[in-house]
């Protein structure tokens, strides 16, 4: 389940003659995700989510699939909160939800960055539950007082198609309220702030069995009880399982509505510079924790065309990176993670008045701000590789690029060109294959998470770009930094 779409997969594992075997998948149902605005606040449409997941269900047996078990990913941090009868209390926030304005330095002012660093690994993000439960708690919304469990919306989902209440390591990681060093829940800070701790249970790893669907479900649904595996239930961690990486350290870059880029881990980085550089550390699937940035990525293109479609103009993407490509390089940028980005609605003239209070060329068409658009995310991606690479003192020989994004062949280009190194793009559906494979390792099927890796790269293809060193990336990245936070 991803911010702008989801879509139920199904993953068929085979073995070949000579013993190799690989993974198939393919794709039964898709739907589209939005925010849906109530009042002055956002939130996701759970029911409706819900709903299509069902179908997603119906439509494998009705394809003639007989899966055995199946797994959920979704965005992180957010979340739902059952009463006592175990029912959804409300409608769970979207993560960009207004109600989190200000509260990093409120409760900055309260803990101490550093403090609340420390005790979380987490770069300091709006949306992160801290703050959202913090807001409820500002505003003394009666639902936390009667709520007496919080569930992440994978777990949310997985409780309401099979009745157990369980919480995933990796999502519980994107809370702030996890503490890296203790590896528990850190009620003390919880306390600090007012936040029920009684919310909050015990994490489980992933690649845990749940249990099977509820009854009620596998009848309404007309199917077998399936059982429910808790994968890595933050896409991210999902994706980052699904890149075709052997055993030397790598840089990833997760793309899609964000682009999450980073390296892999074998504990979290609790250092000042990755406070400074604003790096997090987040809990990864088979013991990993990945040490990564979130850059504002694809969602500056995904609402320039949601706008541009509710004027009526209806380019599809593919267009509009061909209008991207037309375009004059490098006529100007914009820093991707400038915090206006963040909110939905006028994102074009967000772009526009970027430029101007930066003296650059104002983008008009389309095709300039689409350019301007993946240009600057290529830039930020060197910037942050550049940093990984300083926080890790390691370099790394390119980037693997995995998630929906890297069907953007422009912006895969972009970045190989701005890095000066190869990007190996593949696979595009890699949160939905890191969720199959978690779901492998429960069954015994894969060891590991390096046997399961292996079986990506055996599986899928990758597309090598390599960098063009004619066109002026370097003198562009220069005047990039100057715009920018670290
Ligand atoms: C990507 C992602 C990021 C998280 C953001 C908000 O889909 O999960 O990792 O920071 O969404 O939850």
């Amino acid at each position: 389940m991803g911010a702008s779409s989801g879509r139920a997969l199904i993953g068929k594992l085979t073995s070949e003659p000579d013993g190799k075997r690989r993974l198939d998948v393919s794709e039964i149902h898709r739907f589209p995700n939005h925010a849906i605005q109530i009042g002055n606040h956002l939130h996701w449409d759970t029911l409706r989510l819900l709903h299509e997941m069902k179908k997603g269900i119906r439509y494998a047996f009705q394809q003639g699939y007989e899966p055995t078990t199946f797994g959920i990913d979704t965005w992180g941090v957010d979340f739902g909160l059952l009463d006592a009868n175990g029912e959804l209390i409300g409608n769970p926030y979207h993560y960009r939800d207004p109600q989190t304005e200000g509260l990093i330095e409120e409760v900055g002012n309260l803990i101490g960055q550093e403090v609340l660093f420390k005790q979380s690994g987490l770069q300091f993000m709006p949306f992160n539950t801290l703050y959202q439960l913090y807001a409820m708690k500002k505003a003394a919304s009666p639902k936390l007082d009667i709520a007496q469990t919080l569930l992440l919306t994978p777990d949310l989902l997985a409780y309401l198609l099979t009745g157990v209440k369980s919480c995933e390591f990796t999502m519980a990681t994107t809370t702030q309220l996890f503490h890296p060093e203790t590896q528990a829940w850190n009620t003390e800070l919880m306390e600090r702030l007012g936040i029920p701790s009684r919310l909050f249970l015990e994490p489980v790893h992933s690649g845990t069995i749940l249990g099977p669907l509820a009854p009620e479900v596998a009848s309404e649904l007309g199917v077998p009880a399936m059982q429910a595996v808790s994968v890595g239930t933050h896409d991210t961690e999902s994706a980052i399982a699904a890149v075709p990486a052997g055993d030397e350290p790598f840089a990833f870059l997760v793309c899609g509505t964000w682009s999450l880029l980073g390296t892999e881990m074998n504990a979290p980085l609790l250092t000042p510079e990755t406070l400074e550089l604003e790096f997090s550390n987040e809990g990864g699937v088979g013991g990993t924790y990945q040490l990564l940035k979130n850059i504002m990525g694809l969602w500056l293109l995904q609402e320039c065309k949601r706008e541009w479609d509710e004027q009526g103009k209806e380019i599809g993407f593919p267009d509009l990176v061909r209008l991207a490509e037309q375009a004059e390089p490098f006529r100007s940028l914009v820093h991707p993670d400038d915090p206006r980005f963040f909110s939905p609605g006028g994102m074009a003239d967000k772009i526009r008045a970027f430029c101007a209070e930066t003296n650059q060329p104002i983008p008009q068409s389309e095709g300039e701000i689409v350019r301007c658009i993946l240009e600057s995310l290529a830039l930020r991606y060197r910037q942050a590789l550049e940093q990984a690479e300083k926080l890790t003192n390691r370099t790394y020989g390119g980037l693997h690029m995995v998630g929906g994004g890297i069907q953007n062949r422009l912006l895969c280009q972009f970045a190989a060109n701005a890095l000066g190194k190869p990007v190996w793009a593949g696979p595009v559906e890699a949160s939905a294959i890191g969720n199959m494979l978690m779901q492998l390792v429960a069954l015994g099927e894969c060891k590991d998470l390096r046997e399961a890796r292996k079986l990506v790269a055996e599986s899928f293809p990758i597309d090598v770009y390599e960098p063009d060193l004619e066109s002026d990336w370097t003198t562009a990245y220069e005047t990039f930094i100057g715009y920018g936070r670290v």
